[in-house]
């Protein structure tokens, strides 16, 4: 029996997506009779502090979030019990699409352009092409790669960095913390696609941006942090953003989430504020692919993409 305990998303929709998908699993919704030891699979976003309770028989957790930071800080989190993350095309496309436009975005310029045209300068610069912009991107995982391709099939030149050696065709990788330095002087525009990890908490502040390359682009070396707010010293990139140690960023998360009124990001004009769009997926691709993962498990193949809890993604 499949639970559902989706929070903030439409919990009824995805129940009938997959009850179409998996017409043998029984699919239950909080509020529903059940009996918690029948539950052999719990389907979570957001999930509340006792959504754990009495799954004694549980296989697996499958989480809506790709990101799963914040589940494995869910302070009843069963120990042992295999977690499966979200990995999906259409996240994928959609989260390369957000770091397509914003390199393009901040290598054309269009910051600049746009206060010229509200002072009504007709100021001639011409942005080199793309094959001198380097791009970093820190995190080389499903949708660091992804992003990577396509910016390379765009002419960047594309750096990453990770934790283990990656060979990918066109892109020149660094490797762990001895090799961050290397990286982030050979940057122009950062983009993090890291997960959130006692590794990686506020790794995005005033001094790496300071390693960064100054003299790429024009204005300064640009962030674009798509990842997690946790990644983040918000304080750092408004100051950095102030004093011209950053040209610009663009960030779609954020420490506490809706960012606050009063936080100074807001009214800073090169700073880019999307609310933690970046990438999501539709129920119909999202049911798919978990009833896949469930179907194959109960056909006795391992469970796709399960995090490793001591890694932390
Ligand atoms: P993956 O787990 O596939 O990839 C993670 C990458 O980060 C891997 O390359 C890994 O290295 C690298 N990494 C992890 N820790 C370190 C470290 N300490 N130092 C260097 N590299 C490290 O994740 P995804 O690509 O699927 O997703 C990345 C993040 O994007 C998610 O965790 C989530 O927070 C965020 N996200 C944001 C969304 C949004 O709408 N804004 C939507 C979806 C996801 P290695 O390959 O060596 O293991
Ligand atoms: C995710 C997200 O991690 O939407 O999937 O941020």
């Amino acid at each position: 029996m499949l639970l559902l305990h989706l929070n903030t998303v439409d919990e009824e929709f995805w129940a009938k997506q997959l009850g179409r998908l998996l017409p043998n699993m029984g699919i239950v919704r909080r509020g529903d009779t059940f009996n918690a030891s029948d539950i052999q699979y719990v389907f979570v976003w957001k999930p509340q502090k006792n959504v754990f309770d009495g799954l004694t028989n549980l296989k697996a957790i499958l989480s809506l979030g790709a990101g799963v930071d914040a589940l494995l800080a869910h302070p009843n989190l069963p120990e042992n019990t295999p977690i499966v993350r979200f990995v999906d095309d259409e996240l994928t496309q959609c989260m390369g699409d957000y770091v397509v436009a914003n390199v393009s975005m901040h290598h054309r310029c269009f910051s600049q352009y746009r206060t010229d045209q509200k002072a009504k300068s007709w100021t001639q610069f011409f942005p080199p092409p793309s094959w001198d912009i380097r791009v970093g991107i820190m995190g080389l995982g499903v949708l660091g790669q992804d992003a990577a391709m396509r910016l390379l099939g765009l002419g960047y030149q594309v750096n990453g960095w990770s934790r283990s050696e990656k060979t990918i065709k066109g892109l020149t990788g660094f490797v762990g913390k001895s090799e961050l330095d290397i990286f982030l002087a050979q940057t122009d525009i950062l983009v993090n696609l890291l997960p959130l990890t006692p590794d990686t908490q506020s790794i995005l502040n005033y001094p790496l941006f300071t390693k960064l390359c100054r003299t790429g682009l024009k204005g300064g070396p640009v962030l674009i942090n798509a990842a997690r707010g946790g990644h983040q010293v918000e304080a750092d990139i408004a100051r950095a953003l102030t004093d011209g140690t950053l040209g610009a960023a663009s960030l779609d998360v954020f420490e506490v989430e809706p960012l606050p009124k009063d936080s100074p990001l807001w009214q800073i004009e090169n700073c880019y504020i999307t609310p933690h769009i970046a990438a999501i997926s539709n129920p119909e691709s999202g049911a798919s692919y978990f009833a896949r993962v469930i179907r194959e498990h109960e056909n006795g193949r391992p469970l796709l993409n399960v995090v490793d809890n001591r890694r932390g993604y």
